[in-house]
Formats: structure tokens, C-alpha cells, sequence
């Protein structure tokens, strides 16, 4: 896995984190790097990094002591909607206040052979952990959406999976689906981190458990757990239409979409924690925050 960090006077550390915890200074100055790198060389990532772990000795400090930073500085996140029965069923609800008997947009996309992609964030707006995910002044219902993120290249091909939380206002689309890029996209309405899992290391990305745990006041007060094999679509099939006659860049972070909805009346506070976890990634960890109105 490999995370970035702050340390003393350096801005930011690219390492390794083995299995047992254990961290090892990479010589690149970012992921793409080490990618590119391999690339040069024609050999694998994995081949680089497991170079580095056999002939180094790993930092003194333990991973719980390290200032973490997002892992990319992802120039780009898009992200998949109603790719699992979980969100398709929460997006209805939310936008018919709960009848059954009628077709929305929803139950139409997880049905077509186009998946809904969306514009979710830029670099300047997306956080890693150890900083606060923002909620909205003007909504009144607002969850996180733990997702498992692809980091891509600019092909589209898979590089690595990270954990993604893509802020969600489900009040603002459940009112008018047009507004999604609002119900979407404000400042740190993204998280990613805290790791990339290289591709060539994950036996199986669709069976991966993922869990969301909320905290208020040091309570657990939301806990949801799905696994990708739930996912309607394959990995690919989403990266297609992102890639189709589009521009993406190197180190673009795809969202796969949520399979976790806390339950209907919950809505996320200021001081709230959520904890996403992904089985042999991590966990992603953010305070919430409802910034002070501007003068
Ligand atoms: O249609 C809105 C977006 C749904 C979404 O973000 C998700 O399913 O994860
Ligand atoms: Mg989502």
C-alpha cells in the first residue's frame, strides 16, 4: 500500500505500508512517479516497491504517529451513481418520498446500459484524512457515501483501489435531480486515502467488504456494511464510459458508487466522525465540519 505523509520539514513523504504496518521511504515524489518509473523500466510497481522494502530499513515511527495526506493529489474525481440496488432504492425514496409505485430516472439508470458517471470533485476540493469533510449551510440531510475508488491512468487502466467518501446532500436531489452537481460538489464534500492498494496486489476487487461507522459524542451512531460483490456493473464497463471521447488525466480517482445508506432520518452534524473502511485497504477517517457562515 502506499500512503504520502507530512514529516518535519519536508513537504510530503511517498512509503510503502507492509502488511504488518511497517513503513519504507520510497524514492519518488509522488504515485504517478513510481508508476511511470516501473513503466520505464518495464517492470511491475510492485516489483519497484518490494525492491525498496528488501533493501531499506523502515522508518522508526509507527504509522499512528504519521501526519497522512491524500495519497494522490488526484487532479480529477468522477464517480459512479446507483451502481448497487442500495442507492438506487435511497435515490427513489428520496425523490418520491417514499411511493413505490412509480419509475424514476433512478430505477431507469440502474437498468440502462449507460451508468450514471458524474463530475465529483478537483483537487483543490478533495481531502485526505486527518482533515474535516464539510457539510452544507442550506441542506438538511446529508450523509457520507463510502465508496471503493480506482485510481487510473490517463488510458483508464487500473493502477490501484483507495477508499472514497463522496459527501451526498440527499435533500438538494431529492428535490430536483438537475441540481446534483450542488447535492455533489462543495468545498471538501470529497475524501480520499488514506492508501492506494496497487492493483497487481488485490486477488479479487469484487469481493471487497466495506464498512461506514458514524460517531457523535464518541457514539457509534450509524453502522452499515455491504461488499463490492453487490456491485450491478463491472469495473471496466464504468471505466469505458468515462474514458469515451474525453480528456482524463494520470492519477484520476473513479468513485464506484455507494452500497451504504445510513437510515432515512439521519442526517450528518458538526463534530460527527465517520470511519469507511475497505478490507485490505484501510480506513478513512474524517471529522465533519459546518464551516462558520461568511461575512
Ligand atoms: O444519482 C445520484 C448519485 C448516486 C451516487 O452517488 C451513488 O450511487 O453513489
Ligand atoms: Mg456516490
Amino acid at each position: 500500500r502506499i500512503i504520502r505523509f507530512k514529516y518535519n520539514d519536508e513537504d510530503s513523504i511517498l512509503a510503502a505500508l507492509t502488511d504488518e504496518n511497517k513503513v519504507y521511504r520510497l524514492p519518488y515524489t509522488d504515485f504517478m512517479n513510481l508508476v511511470n518509473e516501473a513503466e520505464n523500466q518495464k517492470v511491475t510497481t510492485l516489483f519497484l516497491v518490494e525492491n525498496v522494502i528488501a533493501t531499506s530499513l523502515p522508518i522508526k515511527e509507527s504509522i499512528d504517529e504519521l501526519s497522512l495526506l491524500v495519497p494522490i493529489i488526484a487532479p480529477e474525481v468522477w464517480a459512479s451513481g446507483v451502481t448497487y440496488e442500495k442507492s438506487r432504492d435511497a435515490r427513489k425514496y428520496e425523490s418520491t418520498g417514499g411511493k413505490t409505485d412509480v419509475i424514476t430516472c433512478y430505477d431507469k439508470v440502474y437498468d440502462a446500459d449507460r451508468p450514471e458517471i458524474f463530475f465529483k470533485s478537483t483537487a483543490a476540493r478533495t481531502i485526505g484524512p486527518n482533515d474535516a469533510v464539510h457539510i452544507r449551510s442550506d441542506s438538511n440531510w446529508q450523509i457520507p457515501e463510502p465508496e471503493l475508488g480506482l485510481v487510473i491512468n490517463k488510458d483508464g487502466k487500473i493502477l490501484g483501489y483507495t477508499i472514497g467518501n463522496d459527501m451526498s446532500s440527499r435533500d438538494i436531489e431529492g428535490e430536483n435531480p438537475l441540481y446534483l452537481p450542488q447535492a455533489k460538489i462543495w468545498k471538501n464534500s470529497c475524501s480520499i486515502g488514506p492508501v492506494i492498494r496497487l492493483a497487481e496486489t488485490v486477488e479479487d476487487p469484487y469481493n471487497l467488504q466495506i464498512t461506514c461507522q458514524i460517531y457523535r459524542d464518541n457514539q457509534k451512531v450509524v453502522e452499515g456494511t455491504a461488499n463490492t460483490k453487490q456491485l450491478k456493473r463491472k469495473y471496466s464497463e464504468l471505466i469505458g464510459y468515462l474514458i469515451k471521447d474525453n480528456k482524463i488525466f494520470d492519477g484520476t480517482v473513479l468513485l464506484t458508487g455507494t452500497c451504504i445508506v445510513p437510515p432515512n432520518e439521519f442526517t450528518l452534524q458538526d463534530g460527527d466522525r465517520i470511519e469507511i473502511e475497505i478490507s485490505g485497504i484501510g480506513i478513512l477517517k474524517n471529522d465533519v465540519k459546518l464551516p462558520a457562515p461568511k461575512e
